[in-house]
């Protein structure tokens, strides 16, 4: 039998839900590590971002046309799935002999749900997907028995067979990203005009409990790095041959191995790129670091997103959040004292919450006193542990709503549309109430926050709702001024 040659297509559905486009056009990594590890091994490969290219369904119709793969893959969380199946419906309707690969955290959990249910998505990578994808092109390629392949499902007539488990990559150093696919000058980060910026993987995984999360299980609580001379050395090589001057670290916790991220700072310091560096971690990691912090900020690092989460002992309990109210609140404190913007998200919603339970987090928010806060509304991944306790209380089944914006659980005593304005209200007020302190701020961050009130107001999903914000800034207590008054209030801030 004659051999394919794959035209290898890595595809992101063209999904949005309007929120972090508000702050910068952002790189799908992980197809970009796929990327390179099947580059690596001699297949051709494009990267297709529909996503960050605000592509329709018909642009992505257009370009399989003018490029036609024969080979789409596409990277898929709970929120894009069915738009990633759309992705895939087309691809065949292009060319039936198509090969159509779903990888990443959904697909993953829900290949028999998918598979039995969508014929247009011929196979699911499971985990992590670098080795796996070029073991399935390998195979394909030479018409082989797909069961060979491991650590992947497929349709089988009509059973749906899934081969055994592949084992994480033991050594992430050895991961090539295709860093040469990627058309730098679409990512940007918005609060920094001209920049051009990386999602980078330092480290994969997670060892921590917390019930709504689906981290965790993808990583099964295991968690691994990059050494820290291969990582700052990538982000250097970055900075020199594409520009990139603001990171932002996919990882789920970087710090967690304390000696390795002290490393990390010292030769960041050390090789002194000029490079931001935006992450996440772990509160209790920012108490751990507490004498750390100036390095951090020295090592570039200005943005740190902990995940706070809820703002009352018992919801943290329930959320299985091993942290006391207390530590969000000076990990903030913290990370202010050295000039790293602090960013934080409080999970509303679960079915037991009443509109003043969540009327008294918005107020707890401000008491945190984050510069940024989200207020989010608690997601249940099919497939998350916290699934079976609310499975009950859950309003919609359609998975493009389960993107933390759209309430898709109902709580005993509040109706969504109850939900989603005390959502809006959490961030009106917040933000509201961090405008008022704006003259307090240093100049830097001054200037930050109307960025990020421009950034809100004109490209996110809160547009129209923080378009009222102008109501409530200072000179206007509680005021609604007519319309002109409030545009220039807007230009006096900058925000016209
Ligand atoms: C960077 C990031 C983004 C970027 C995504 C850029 C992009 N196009 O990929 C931006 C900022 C745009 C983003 C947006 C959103 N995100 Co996001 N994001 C992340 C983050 C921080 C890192 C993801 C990452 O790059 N990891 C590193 C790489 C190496 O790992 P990976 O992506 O898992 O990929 C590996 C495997 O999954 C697998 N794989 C993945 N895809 C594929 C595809 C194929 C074909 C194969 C074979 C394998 C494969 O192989 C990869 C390499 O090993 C994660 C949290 C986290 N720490 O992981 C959240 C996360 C993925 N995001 C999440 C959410 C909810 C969203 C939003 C809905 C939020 C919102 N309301 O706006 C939007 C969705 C917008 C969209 N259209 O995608 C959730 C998803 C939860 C879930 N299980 O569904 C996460 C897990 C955050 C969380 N803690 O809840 N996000
Ligand atoms: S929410 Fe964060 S700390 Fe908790 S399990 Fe998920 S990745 Fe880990």
């Amino acid at each position: 039998m004659s051999t394919r040659i794959p035209e290898i297509m890595l595809v992101t559905p063209p999904y949005h839900a309007g929120v972090v486009e508000a702050a910068g056009s952002w790189l799908p990594c992980g197809l970009v590590y796929i990327g390179g590890s099947l580059q690596q091994a001699g297949y051709a490969v494009t990267l297709y971002d529909a996503m960050t290219k605000f592509h329709t369904l018909e642009d992505v119709r257009a370009t399989f046309r003018n490029h036609r793969p024969n080979v789409v893959m596409v990277s898929c969380i709970t929120a894009t799935v069915v738009d990633g199946m759309e992705v895939c419906r087309i691809a065949k309707e292009e060319n039936p002999e198509t090969l159509t690969v779903l990888g990443g955290a959904h697909p993953t959990f829900m290949y028999e749900q998918i598979l039995s249910e969508h014929l247009e998505v011929d196979v699911i990578i499971f985990d992590e997907g670098e080795e796996t994808s070029v073991r399935l092109m390998d195979a394909w390629s030479a018409r082989a028995d797909l069961r060979r392949v491991m650590g992947i499902a497929y349709r089988q007539g009509d059973l749906v067979v899934k081969t055994p488990r592949r084992g994480f990559i033991g050594n992430l150093d050895i991961l090539e990203p295709a860093w040469n696919l990627v058309p730098w000058k679409e990512y940007s980060y918005r609060p920094k005009p001209g920049s051009t910026l990386a999602v980078v993987s330092s480290s994969r995984g997670c060892r921590e409990h917390c019930s709504f999360c689906s981290q965790r299980l993808f990583w099964k609580e295991s968690w691994r790095a990059v050494s820290a001379e291969r990582f700052v050395g990538q982000l250097e090589a970055m900075h020199r041959h594409h520009g990139v001057d603001v990171v932002m670290l996919a990882d789920e916790i970087p710090t967690l191995d304390p000696q390795r991220w002290d490393r990390i700072l010292d030769l960041l310091i050390e090789r002194d790129l000029g490079t931001a560096i935006l992450l996440e971690t772990r509160v209790d990691d920012i108490l751990r670091d507490e004498h750390l912090l100036p390095k951090y900020r020295r090592a570039g690092i200005e943005h740190i997103y902990v995940g706070v989460e809820a703002t009352n002992q018992a919801a943290l309990d329930l959320f299985k959040k091993d942290l006391k109210v207390e530590d969000g609140k000076r990990a903030i404190e913290l990370m202010a004292a050295c000039d790293i913007i602090s960013e934080t998200s409080f999970v509303m919603g679960m079915p037991h919450e009443t509109a003043e339970d969540m009327a008294r987090t918005i107020e707890l928010a401000k008491y945190y006193n984050p510069d940024m806060a989200f207020f989010l509304a608690i997601t249940p991944w099919p497939y998350a542990d916290l699934y079976e306790g609310v499975k009950n209380h859950i309003a919609t089944d359609d998975y493009r709503k389960y993107n933390l914006v759209e309430p898709v659980i109902k709580p005993e005593s509040m109706t969504i549309d109850e939900v989603r304005q005390q959502l809006f209200n959490g961030f009106r007020d917040f933000y509201v109430n961090k405008m008022r302190g704006l003259s307090a701020m240093p100049e830097w961050k001054q200037a930050f926050m109307k960025t990020l009130m421009h950034l809100f107001m004109n490209h996110s999903y809160l547009r129209d709702q923080m378009g009222d914000l102008a109501h409530h800034l200072p000179g206007h207590p509680g005021a609604h001024p007519p319309h002109k008054e409030r545009e220039s209030l807007r230009e006096s801030v900058g925000w016209a």
